[in-house]
């Protein structure tokens, strides 16, 4: 008789909000890193009509009383995951839950990316305050990786926002972001000249620093920062080093800007990712 092989699949449990027309968290999440031929669960926060920038009049039910019985039930099937990775909260509560959350379902194999969503163009989202921030400090502790965009990390380490930074100012805050406890951060958004955009990935651990830069172009495109932190998540989860998961994660985002940049009139509101994930540009876990 043929032996059958289990294949195990990894699991990664997204806990994000579900914005259902306008393609970030959750929307993106699932997908992507289903894409890896790994298992996604979702944790949800929210559910939104829409997500909230620039559109108006959204609908928003707050999860937070539900993630609790969900966790709650969860204990009680006691299930495993290679992957924890966080995104948009609601208030600090959710950050607290999820940070004990953390506690409860990793293993000593688990990774846990939190994308400390805040802001961006300089400004907190509307709804969250300084009290917020600081309950997002405590859930980057726990995190592997952190991904903030460069308005994010520049509140998680007390900076002055500009459009343009100089290597000062970005070495300040790469230190400082050491300082949150995680092991290692990227930060999204990047600009040190007029002419490019990109990254800054620091190994906090092992020490060591890289920069990934892509041409600049003056586009507000949304869902750019939840498309790169879940490549990062499902090139981890598969066992990619740090460097290579960054790597493909700033290319195939670029991918995604490019297309989508063709079409801006229509797609302002999220990044067209599907057909790279579909044509095959895109790697699977096995
Ligand atoms: O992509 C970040 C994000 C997540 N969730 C919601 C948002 C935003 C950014 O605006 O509105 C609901």
């Amino acid at each position: 008789m043929k032996e059958t092989r289990k294949k195990e699949i990894k699991r990664v449990i997204a806990i994000n909000d579900m914005s259902c027309f306008g393609k970030c968290s959750l929307t993106v999440a699932l997908p992507v890193i289903s894409a890896f031929g790994v298992e996604a669960v979702p944790l949800p926060t929210a559910i939104l009509s829409t997500h909230t920038g620039g559109f108006t009049g959204y609908t928003c039910l707050d999860m937070t009383d539900e993630m609790v019985k969900i966790i709650e039930h969860w204990k009680t099937i006691g299930f495993k995951c290679d992957g924890i990775y966080t995104g948009y909260f609601l208030n600090g509560r959710q950050a607290d839950i999820t940070a004990e959350f953390i506690d409860d379902f990793k293993s000593p194999d688990t990774k846990v990316i939190v994308d400390p969503v805040m802001g961006d163009n300089g400004r907190l989202y509307t709804g969250f305050d300084a009290g917020f921030v600081e309950d997002i400090k405590k859930l980057c502790k726990k995190a592997h990786v952190i991904t903030p965009n460069i308005t994010e990390a520049m509140l998680l380490t007390g900076g002055e926002y500009r459009e343009v930074f100089s290597r000062d100012d970005i070495s300040r805050c790469t230190d400082a972001l050491g300082d949150t406890g995680a092991k290692k951060a990227v930060i999204t958004g990047v600009r040190v000249n007029e002419r490019e955009i990109g990254y800054v990935c620091c190994d906090f651990e092992k020490g060591g620093r890289f920069e990934i830069y892509y041409p600049y172009e003056n586009m507000r495109l949304h869902g750019c920062g939840d498309v790169f932190a879940s490549i990062l998540c499902g090139e981890l989860v598969k066992g990619e080093t740090f460097e290579g998961s960054a790597r493909a994660a700033a290319d195939f985002t670029e991918e995604c800007i490019i297309a989508t940049g063709g079409d801006i009139e229509n797609h302002w509101y999220g990044l067209k990712f599907e057909r790279l994930l579909e044509n095959g540009s895109f790697r699977h876990a096995d």
